[in-house]
């Protein structure tokens, strides 16, 4: 293997190159390597000055993520980067691609700092439940101020090299496509000039900004939902308003173990690797997938427009058909809508949204159009005849090779597939509204959908930014089915005498942005009311049904679209309050169904919550719906608003003991025996001290 770290003279600059593929982390080689350089350009009178570079596409990804949680071997890397700032000599960081968290730490550690034009800055800690623990909260806020430090490291969102510039974080921008070569003119030019070692560790204290910190922290504890890391990250920054370097590197360090220790990181690096790992699919391995430029969209409601949006965003060709032209208007009328939404939001330029709709999208009423396709996605009302019609017609005027995708939420997309002439061509690209913010995509694969097929559903979701699970075919797929189950466990909840808001707000605390029945406002209680009759001849005697649920629907009450739901939603309180009414709504059902209401602690509710979830992700992954217990994680985290940092559902099982989760079942199931059976997928595992990680390969 070649050397993670090399040293060459260019004339009397040493150039250190680090070269640790794919994104250079700072493993264990790579810290000792630099180690070695620091000390080989310390005794090297030939060298004047040093230059950091990182080869490949970055600078430095940061700290070498898959050492974290196993024992520290030496050279730490804040040991690596004291050293480096400690150097009498002039050090420059050369930085192109990222340089994020520990990497932008040892640029941190340097004297100088350039970097190239669209390179990626940022110290993204926060966002794996740590802090920057190798100097970052105690150098950057000497650096640039303490209100820039703070933005990014309790944020932990990058920033460009212009916005570095205007900070201070970094000196200068350099030109040409070469980091090397901009850097080693930049060195000589400073060496010229006179330049000496300016160790950013020797600035002044920063001062001290007291009621920034306190506005910091209020907007922190209202944001973070029971992170810690951002605010722990914040007690960081703080100290460097305090204490001198060496003592504040301490404390940052005392904070950093902290959080490496706690569970809560350890849920967030599961979150991390599983995002990659989610599209990692034996199937479609070496697969290619087909070229796409332009995409057919069928159906020009919210979730048609916003697929479209979505396509076009992503900068394809997007041709959406509807059935008549005021339909087809409408549809257009959504779509500006959404870009002029997008623009606002500074995701989109004027330009490039007038690009758009003058060039891209065309709203029609005839099917021909969708033979220039290379991807066609029907979003029309959801019932197999009127899918089935859809399809037929488009096999008709779809040319070979076409991806034909349903945006069905539950129906049997083999069925849908027979409907054509081509099955092999036929997959299910399962949107969520709305279609252009929302981060999930769960791919459904048919029973003879082609790899190259799934592949390109993959490569389309990629493009449009999606995170793409893969799922089978069953009602409800990954996501909604193991919804329908907790959701189920709550309604049990309402029933036995738990308030729909108690519930609510025992899951907030527990991370969720909202609880089921603010869900449930959100998207209309006509959805909920209209499953529960498609699913009303497959409800067994013994399914406790929520009655009420249907009581509150017949009174016209739809949720926040109709000021009404579980929510009363006005003026006065537009995020909804409570209403006695529905409380009494739902006491007359504990009467009428003879059930004496009990008293339920949060902790209770969301234990009950949670084994629900966690039983029917089992059943979900036993079945192969989802091939791995990380699917059913990525799902519920991008679909569902998990809380990330406990990882998703089944990661939460691992870390209580899947014996613990077992018990609880098998405890529930002495009051209805008939909703919580073990699944069988669980109960092996839990014999066998096992846990879903060890099948997610
Ligand atoms: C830190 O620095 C702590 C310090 O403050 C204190 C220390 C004491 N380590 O994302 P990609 C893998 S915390 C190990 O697909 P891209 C990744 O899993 C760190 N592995 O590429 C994947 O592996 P595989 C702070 C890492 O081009 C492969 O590299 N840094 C690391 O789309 C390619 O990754 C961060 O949080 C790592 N640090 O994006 C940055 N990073 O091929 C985290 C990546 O087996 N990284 N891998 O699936 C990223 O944000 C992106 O990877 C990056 C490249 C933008 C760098």
């Amino acid at each position: 293997m070649s050397e993670p770290v090399t040293y060459r003279l260019e004339g009397r600059i040493a150039l250190v190159t680090i070269d640790n593929q794919p994104v250079n982390a700072l493993s264990h080689a790579v810290r000792e390597g630099l180690d070695g350089a620091i000390t080989r350009f310390a005794g090297d009178d030939a060298a004047e000055a040093l230059l950091l570079t990182g080869a490949g596409r970055v600078f430095l990804g940061g700290a070498d993520i898959t050492e974290f949680g196993k024992p520290p071997r030496a050279p730490s890397l804040p040991d690596v980067i004291t050293a480096i700032e400690g150097l009498e000599k002039p050090v420059i960081a050369a930085i192109h691609g990222v340089a994020l968290g520990g990497g932008l730490e040892v640029a941190l550690g340097a004297h100088y700092r350039l970097a190239m034009p669209g390179t990626s800055l940022g110290l993204p800690e926060v966002k794996l439940g740590i802090l920057p623990g190798a100097g970052g909260t105690q150098r950057a806020p000497r650096l640039v101020g303490v209100a820039a430090a703070l933005d990014m490291i309790t944020s932990g969102t990058p920033i460009g090299p212009e916005k570095a510039l205007e900070i201070g974080l970094i000196d200068r921008i350099g030109s040409g496509d070469d980091p090397a070569a901009a850097g080693l003119a930049y060195a000589e030019e400073l060496l010229a000039a006179g330049a000496q070692a300016r160790p950013v560790g020797a600035l002044p204290m920063p001062q001290d900004a007291p009621e920034l910190f306190e506005a910091r922290r209020a907007a922190l504890e209202k944001s973070a939902r029971g992170e810690i890391a951002p605010l722990t990250a914040l007690d960081a920054v703080r100290a460097a308003t305090r204490l001198p370097i060496g003592e504040g590197l301490e404390e940052e360090r005392r904070l950093f173990q902290q959080l490496l220790d706690s569970p809560q990181r350890a849920g967030m690096i599961h979150a991390f690797f599983n995002d990659r790992k989610v599209a990692k699919l034996p199937e479609i391995a070496g697969v290619a997938p087909r070229d796409f430029a332009s995409v057919g969209v069928i159906g020009g409601g919210t979730m048609g427009a916003g697929i479209a949006t979505a396509a076009l965003l992503a900068g394809l060709r997007v041709s959406l058909v509807e059935r008549d032209a005021d339909a087809a208007e409408r549809a257009r009328a959504t779509i500006e809508k959404n870009l002029a939404a997008a623009v606002k939001r500074g995701k989109l330029g004027q330009e490039r949204r007038d690009a758009i709709l003058s060039g891209a999208l065309d709203c029609v009423t005839g099917y021909e159009v969708l033979g220039g396709a290379d991807v066609i996605i029907e979003a029309v009302f959801e019932s197999m005849d009127v899918k089935k019609e859809v399809f037929a017609q488009i096999d008709r005027v779809a040319r070979p090779g076409t991806v034909l995708a349903t945006n069905t939420s539950y129906l049997d997309i083999n069925e849908i597939a027979r409907a054509t002439s081509r099955p092999q061509d036929v997959i299910g690209l399962h949107f969520f509204s709305p279609a252009h913010v929302m981060k999930l995509l769960e791919i459904v694969v048919a029973g003879k959908t082609a790899p190259e097929v799934t592949a390109t559903a993959f490569a389309l979701g990629k493009a449009l930014g999606k995170t793409c699970v893969r799922a089978g075919v069953c009602d409800g797929f990954i996501g909604n089915r193991i919804l329908s189950h907790y959701r189920a466990a709550a309604d049990h909840m309402v029933l036995d005498g738990a308030s729909p808001y108690q519930i609510d707000a025992a899951l907030r605390d527990f991370g969720f942005p909202m609880g089921p029945y603010q869900v449930a406002d959100l998207a209309g209680l006509d959805i909920g009311y209209m499953t529960r009759q498609r699913k009303a001849d497959q409800r067994h005697e013994r399914d406790r049904y929520p009655g009420w649920a249907d009581t509150l629907y017949e009174m016209g009450r739809l949720g926040q679209k109709s000021g009404r739901g579980y929510y009363i939603y006005d003026e006065q309180s537009p995020r909804g309050r409570l209403d006695p009414e529905v409380e009494e709504i739902i006491a007359a059902e504990r009467e009428a169904q003879g059930i004496r209401p009990r008293d339920f602690t949060d902790e209770e509710i969301v234990e009950r919550y949670m084994a629900a979830m966690v039983n029917e992700g089992a059943r979900v992954v036993d079945e192969g719906i989802a091939q791995r217990p990380l699917d059913v994680d990525v799902t519920l985290l991008y679909g569902y608003g998990f809380p990330r940092h406990r990882g998703g559902p089944m990661h939460y099982a691992d870390t209580a003991g899947l014996g613990v989760i077992r018990d609880r079942i098998q405890r529930y199931a002495g009051g209805d025996d008939h909703f919580w059976q073990v699944a069988p997928l669980l109960a092996r595992l839990a014999d066998d001290q096992s846990t879903f990680a060890s099948l997610n390969g």
